[in-house]
């Protein structure tokens, strides 16, 4: 069956929903084609970490209600690096927080409040292909067994990092950045209370460790472990065993029932240019961030704000002038991220290769940018989240 819109937007993670409410807002058509059900998608542990531009975004949006009530906002963040703890204050150094709350739960705001609007997110709903993206964009996809065709003027690929819409981008014109990482991170909920208020963060001898939480009941825990690590290897016993030791919060680290575990591998990775035709790339599907800055769901959210804005300038008044800069804009925020991302992540982490000098230098890079008001400054206003620069 051949249906059409003005905006297909495939994927219905923090992109393609972000995306889909800021185009309702400005009475812009789409439709959102979702491979996986809605449970699945509303219980899919990811991201914790809302900067103060997406909590703001969400509440401008209606959607602040639960997260006021439920998220946890934090002031700073401990960094411990030999045998020292220092504390980054982003409140007196930014004037803004960060909010921690699980991206499901934004899964689940985003979705119920689009149904509510009368919003089309077709579940179980796979993409199969992207036709004539320069001319007139199809996407074919398929439910219940059922083919179907989606006629847009514009089309969002909003998939993810394993999505079909990058692939939409001739070859000839694509260029890829990446940089895996030597080790991944394996991640822990468990119901204990967290150890802390604020996250810490640990670059121990034995590796890095990260302290996050959900809620007051509810901690999220991740040790570094090698990258082709098998789970079966990480009984819940070792898993304790590292976060004590490398996190040093003694009697502070209460254990508990693991209620979920997983293994993440640790990459960056930029798809250049993000848009061709009418195709725009965002999120995931554009570029991954290592974890350790808190990053992902933060950037899809810039994302998908650029290119609302730029759909809304061309459907009211007929101008492409942020459309046609969409990639520029949003690479040179994407990089800005990237590089700090980079720094945490080579900075918090040991490396195979490494020698003594390297960790000593790592401590040294870790105590300037705590003890120095420059330093942390810098290190404050990227995690607190930098602001998108319109000029590309
Ligand atoms: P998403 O991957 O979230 O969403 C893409 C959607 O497209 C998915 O729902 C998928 O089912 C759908 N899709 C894919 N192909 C399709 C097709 N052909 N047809 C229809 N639908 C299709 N970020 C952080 O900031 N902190 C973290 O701790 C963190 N942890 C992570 C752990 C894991 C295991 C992963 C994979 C990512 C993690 N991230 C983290 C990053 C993550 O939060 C992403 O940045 C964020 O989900 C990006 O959102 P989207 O771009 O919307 O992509
Ligand atoms: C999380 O709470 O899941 C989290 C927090 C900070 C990070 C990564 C993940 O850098």
């Amino acid at each position: 069956m051949l249906t059409r819109t003005q905006v297909g937007i495939i994927g219905a993670g923090p992109a393609g929903l972000f995306l889909s409410h800021l185009l309702y807002r400005e009475g812009i058509e789409s439709v959102v084609l979702e491979s996986h059900t809605r449970e699945y998608i509303e219980h899919r542990v990811r991201a914790g970490v809302l900067e103060q531009n997406t909590v703001d975004l969400m509440v401008s949006m209606g959607l602040g209600g639960r997260l006021q009530r439920e998220g946890l906002v934090h002031r700073g963040v401990e960094l411990r690096f030999g045998g020292r703890a220092r504390r980054i204050d982003f409140q007196e150094l930014t004037g803004r927080a960060i909010t921690v709350y699980a991206q499901q739960e934004v899964i689940k705001d985003l979705v119920a409040s689009r149904l509510a609007d009368g919003g089309e997110i077709v579940f179980e709903a796979e993409a199969l292909s992207l036709e004539s993206v320069d001319q007139d964009p199809l996407i074919r996809y398929r439910v219940n067994g059922q083919d179907h065709q989606l006629a847009c003027q514009f089309i969002a690929g909003c998939d993810g990092f394993h999505g079909i819409a990058r692939a939409a981008i001739p070859p000839s014109i694509l260029t890829i950045f990446e940089r895996t990482y030597p080790f991944a991170w394996l991640g822990i909920l468990s119901q204990t209370a967290p150890a802390s208020e604020e996250l810490i963060y640990a670059n121990h001898e034995r590796g890095f460790a990260l302290m996050s939480m959900r809620s007051p009941e509810v901690s999220r825990l991740y040790v570094q472990c090698p990258p082709q690590e098998d789970l079966a290897e990480w009984p819940d016993e070792r898993i304790w065993s590292e976060l004590h030791a490398r996190l040093g919060l003694g009697d502070q680290l209460k254990e508990g029932p693991v209620l979920q575990k997983g293994i993440a591998p640790i990459r960056s990775f930029v798809a250049e240019p993000m848009q061709f035709g009418k195709l725009f790339l965002a999120g995931d599907a554009a570029h991954i961030v290592p974890p350790t800055g808190a990053k992902g769901l933060n950037l899809a959210v810039a994302d998908v704000r650029v290119l609302a804005r730029g759909l809304a300038e061309f459907y009211s008044q007929g101008r492409r002038d942020l459309l046609d800069r969409y990639s520029a804009i949003c690479l040179r925020h994407c990089w800005k991220v990237q590089r700090f991302s980079s720094w945490m992540t080579t900075t918090l982490h040991r490396f195979p290769e490494e020698n003594a000098f390297d960790r000593r230098r790592q401590w040294a890079e870790l105590d300037y940018m705590t003890s120095s008001r420059a330093g942390s400054q810098a290190f404050a206003e990227n995690y607190v989240g930098l602001d998108v620069s319109l000029d590309s």
